[in-house]
């Protein structure tokens, strides 16, 4: 491949690229599968250490009862998914499962909300809950729907550490999944947090359906930004129950590997995370993708209203791959 280091400060790595094509991704995706993890993993190493997983827990701090129509969600309200609508929790609970969280092992405490966007009193509500989870010496992250750029640097002031909103899938298929908000509003809002200085947290779904050139062309916007987003997870979709994608076929733990090991090449600084999904897959495809350059998981037994691997089943897993929590990057 030909070398991209002019295009780039002198201090910038020439791995760590912003100008990827669609046909540089679909070609990572048809490498031999060998060849693909070989590369993959070799940029792992010379990023990160590879023996080590970032451990983040989620919290659902406001349950259902949302107006927008994304079709994988359990929290719309235009589904009938039996999930029941909440008001926002209060601050004693949130710090209650923090503190949980904390003593489990968990480094980041993300908390997510079913907004379309937060209306400024439901953000004064958030912001004390970001600045007592940080007291506990926790890292923390929020999602909640898109954001003004006031609200951004809000959150910033706050102490914020990470602003979690996902791309979701790739620009072409994004209508037939969300028509709520369009693909430039996720955009919009992902450049008001990086404007605010606030670090990004963007990934998106797989098995919506999909195809293949639709996962590569997410990844490129996902590595065309102006900055790569410091953590990116790659979810499976949860199928859950009455939505319109509740029939949805998991995908194969092959492809899904595939999708990190390009996530990984084409984003080699950024923290991969293993999102949703990993109940569907068992150990050895789990332990695959740590090779392809996987380093963070939800930790703790529950996502924001599904399961998750229970701690103990995680700690077991992590000792046998002799993976080690990471140490908090300044
Ligand atoms: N309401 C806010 C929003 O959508 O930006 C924040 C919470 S929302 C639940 C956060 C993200 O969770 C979504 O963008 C989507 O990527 C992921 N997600 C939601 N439901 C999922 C499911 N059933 N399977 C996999 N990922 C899911
Ligand atoms: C992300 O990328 N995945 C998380 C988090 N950001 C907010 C959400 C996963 C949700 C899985 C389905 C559920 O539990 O409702
Ligand atoms: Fe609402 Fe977020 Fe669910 Fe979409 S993903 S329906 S915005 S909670």
């Amino acid at each position: 491949m030909a070398s991209h280091a002019l295009d780039h400060p002198p201090h910038a790595p020439a791995d760590i690229r912003h100008d990827w094509t669609r046909a540089e991704a679909e070609a990572l995706f048809a490498l031999p599968f060998n060849d693909l993890l070989y590369r993959a993993h070799g940029l792992h190493r010379r990023y990160f250490d590879a023996n080590e997983v970032q451990l983040s827990t989620l919290l659902n701090v406001k349950d259902g009862g949302c107006p927008e129509d994304c079709k994988y969600c359990a929290q719309s309200a235009r589904y009938e998914t039996g999930f029941k609508a909440k008001k926002l929790m209060g601050l004693n609970e949130v710090v209650a499962k923090a503190t949980v969280a904390k003593a489990a092992g968990a480094q980041r405490f993300c908390m997510g909300a079913a907004w379309r966007a937060p209306k400024d009193h439901e953000l004064d509500s958030v912001l004390d809950m970001v600045a007592a989870v940080k007291g506990l010496g926790m890292e923390t992250c929020v999602t909640l729907g898109m954001l003004d750029g006031d609200q951004a640097r809000r959150l910033a002031a706050a102490g914020l550490d990470y602003y979690n909103h996902n791309l979701d899938t790739s620009e072409e298929f994004y209508g037939e999944i969300i028509t709520t908000r369009t693909y430039q509003d996720r955009l919009d809002t992902l450049a008001r947090v990086r404007e605010a200085g606030i670090q990004v947290c963007c990934g998106g779904i797989l098995g919506l359906g999909e195809s293949v050139a639709d996962r590569a062309s997410m990844l490129v916007t996902l590595a065309n930004l102006p900055a790569h987003p410091q953590s990116v997870p790659i979810n499976l979709l949860v199928a859950i129950e009455g939505t319109p994608l509740a029939d949805n076929q998991t995908i194969d733990g092959i492809d899904f590997v595939r999708v990190i090991a390009t996530a990984r090449i084409m984003m080699p600084a950024s923290v991969v995370r293993f999102a949703a999904g990993r109940l569907e897959m068992d150990e050895a495809t789990q332990a695959l993708a740590f090779f392809a350059g996987a380093n963070s998981v939800f930790y703790g037994e529950k996502l924001l209203t599904t399961p998750n691997p229970a701690g103990a089943e995680d700690r077991a897993l992590f000792d046998r791959l002799g993976l080690k929590p990471m140490t908090p990057r300044a």
